[in-house]
């Protein structure tokens, strides 16, 4: 009799909140990419954690169908993974209220996302923004998920996710597969580009490069590139995190080492440093804008992808709910 292989399981997911980064792209969908040759993958659109912060719902809705896309175009194959939205799939809600009573106040006050989020949205902190956590490790759990491929900034949440599931199982048995942070060597965390102290993030337009943006924009975002008052390139993130920073982008933009690309720039000014780390971004970003903005104009394609998606998500996602009720001593229905 044939060795059934058992695949490792990897689950991820990004806020459809925003446009698709440099950042998001170097932390996060790269390494998906990656492993859909070799595990289970399922990649989702979390659009319930977009909400803990105000959306407007018709550009949500429209993000929610270009981030598809852009999943597609940057290589995720619907044939090989499950890709779908988060809120087509009603065990993710149901999950975390049973989480919610296993995970302790003190730990989501620990949580540097929500201190952060808080103080950018202080008019609005809400219970949804203090309990994110734990829906996100209610994506993780219920698809018994091995790995998560994320950027440095989730480490933490991932942390927190198996500290539930190590607690839940602790009470009730072998429940839940205790997952890993997988967090990629280079470009784990890529810094603004208007203040390489601080992450790349979406709510930077000037500071942030987007997936879609158009090559003359992302030209010109590099060449205002915060760098330093000297002029060798050289990597050291501590003397000199702009430069740094762009040695990081231009080194995973471009396929070659660090080393590689600060003999390739030796001598030569941050002029032209920066013009060939805005090239290189814009020939990897090409295909992928071109594809997309195909895909875009094939509604129907989309929708059949996401659709299948969640129905296959779901298949998973309600046997790991009905267990835990079972365990938890909840009448079957
Ligand atoms: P915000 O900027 O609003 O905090 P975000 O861009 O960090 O949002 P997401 O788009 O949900 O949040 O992040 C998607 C994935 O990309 C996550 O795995 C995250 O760790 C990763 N990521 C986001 N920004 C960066 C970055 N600057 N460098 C590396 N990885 C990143
Ligand atoms: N919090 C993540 C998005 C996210 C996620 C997940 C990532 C929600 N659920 C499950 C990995 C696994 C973020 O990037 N802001």
């Amino acid at each position: 009799m044939e060795d059934t292989v058992v695949r490792k399981k990897i689950f991820s997911g990004i806020q459809p909140s925003g446009e698709l980064t440099l950042g998001s792209y170097m932390g996060a969908i790269r390494n998906w990419n990656a492993l859909q040759a070799e595990y289970d993958c399922i990649y989702c659109i979390v659009d319930l954690h977009a909400i803990t912060v105000r959306q407007d719902p018709a550009q949500l809705r429209r993000r929610c169908l270009t981030q598809l896309a852009q999943y597609v175009a940057c290589g995720l194959d619907p044939e090989k993974c499950i890709l779908f939205v988060q809120s087509h799939v009603p065990e993710h809600t149901e999950l975390a209220w049973i989480l919610g009573c296993y995970t302790q106040f003190g730990e989501l006050s620990r949580m540097t996302q929500f201190k952060q989020k808080s103080q950018q949205h202080a008019d609005n902190i809400t219970a949804g923004l203090f309990t994110y956590p734990v829906l996100m490790a209610s994506d993780i759990l219920l698809y018994q998920a091995d790995a998560v491929p994320v950027g440095a900034d989730q480490k933490q949440h991932v942390e927190l996710c198996r500290d539930i599931a190590q607690r839940f199982n602790g009470i009730y048995g072998d429940v839940f597969t205790l997952p890993e942070p997988l967090i990629p060597k280079v470009g784990a965390r890529i810094m603004s580009l208007n203040n390489p102290l601080n992450k790349m993030s979406k709510s930077d337009p000037e500071g942030c490069v987007n997936l879609l943006d158009k090559p003359e924009d992302i030209r010109r975002k590099f060449k205002r590139a915060v760098t330093d008052s000297e002029t060798s390139v050289r990597f050291d993130p501590d003397a000199k995190p702009g430069v740094s920073n762009l040695l990081t982008i231009y080194s995973t933009a471009s396929g070659k080492s660090v080393e590689e690309a600060e003999a390739e720039f030796s001598g030569q000014g941050y002029g032209a440093f920066k013009t060939a780390v805005g090239d290189a971004v814009i020939e990897l970003f090409r295909p992928i804008r071109e594809e997309s903005e195909r895909l875009l104009s094939d509604k129907a394609y989309l929708e059949q992808i996401y659709r299948q998606g969640a129905e296959r998500a779901h298949g998973i996602a309600i046997r790991t709910l009905r267990k835990v009720h079972r365990k938890l001593g909840f009448l079957s229905r």
